[in-house]
């Protein structure tokens, strides 16, 4: 099978990052592409971010459907466009805040989030509560590190490293959650640094699509998330336009 994963941000080094841990996760049997898209923040932190990374996101599922895509991974702790990409999908698509979520509920009675900005503290809680984890989620943390630092920031592996010490100090959470798909390398050495499970979204949702796709469960096309009506998209959204010729990714589907 190939599992498309999608960086919605742009920036390359951050989806070879995510593109590694997903790879790590796949089982054998599984190829997967790392993509992000040609337009878009560099990343996201905030809703004007989220809003503007949804349309080049868009523009990658529909590649990679046209492409064979068994399924998808919106790599962003946001899990922006997620609704509209599992409309325009026939394959499973899985967002990294659902996926880790919903895993750390099998790990523990607890679990808290270690994010970046604290701007975004509130979109994790949201997502919580859609998600029907609110209970579990005891606390959402930021070490107010901005996104792309996470690479060039020395501190930032040990500031993130001392937050998730806390959350299970003093929250007494039995799982963390990486608020981050930049973080996503952090996982396996914070697991025995701080002597609880700690979930990377993109080795969870990984896992979660390829699953699905193993069970021959895919999104419910019947009702909302059928594919898009007909419609015309005008200006620098025309090539939206369903129906419209879609870009051919540049990966070919080796199987
Ligand atoms: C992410 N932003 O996973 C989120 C994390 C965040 O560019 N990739 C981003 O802080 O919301």
């Amino acid at each position: 099978m190939l599992i498309q994963v999608v960086n919605p941000n742009t920036t390359a080094s951050m989806t070879d990052l995510i593109g590694r841990s997903a790879r790590a996760a796949a089982g054998p049997g599984t190829a997967v592409v790392a993509v992000h898209p040609e337009m878009g923040p560099a990343s996201i932190e905030s809703h004007y971010d989220e809003a503007l990374a949804v349309p080049g996101l868009l523009a990658r599922i529909a590649a990679g459907e046209a492409a064979g895509a068994d399924g998808h991974v919106v790599a962003c702790f946001g899990d922006p466009g997620l609704d509209a990409a599992r409309e325009l999908a026939a394959g499973p698509v899985v967002g990294i805040a659902e996926a880790s979520m919903r895993t750390a509920t099998y790990l523990g009675r607890t679990f808290g989030v270690v994010t970046t900005l604290q701007r975004t503290t509130g979109r994790a809680w949201e997502l919580a509560g859609r998600y029907g984890v609110r209970e579990q989620c005891r606390t959402v943390r930021a070490v107010e590190i901005p996104v792309l630092a996470l690479e060039s920031d020395p501190a930032a592996r040990s500031r993130i490293a001392a937050e998730c010490a806390d959350v299970v100090g003093t929250d007494g959470c039995d799982a963390i959650v990486l608020g981050c798909a930049g973080m996503a390398d952090l996982a396996a050495e914070l697991t025995v640094r701080i002597g609880v499970p700690v979930v990377d979204g993109v080795a969870a949702a990984v896992t979660i699509v390829e699953g699905l796709v193993r069970l021959g469960l895919s999104t419910g096309k019947r009702g909302e998330f059928a594919a898009p009506p007909p419609k015309r998209y005008t200006g620098a959204l025309e090539q939206f336009g369903v129906g419209a010729p879609v870009a051919a990714p540049e990966w070919e589907v080796s199987r």
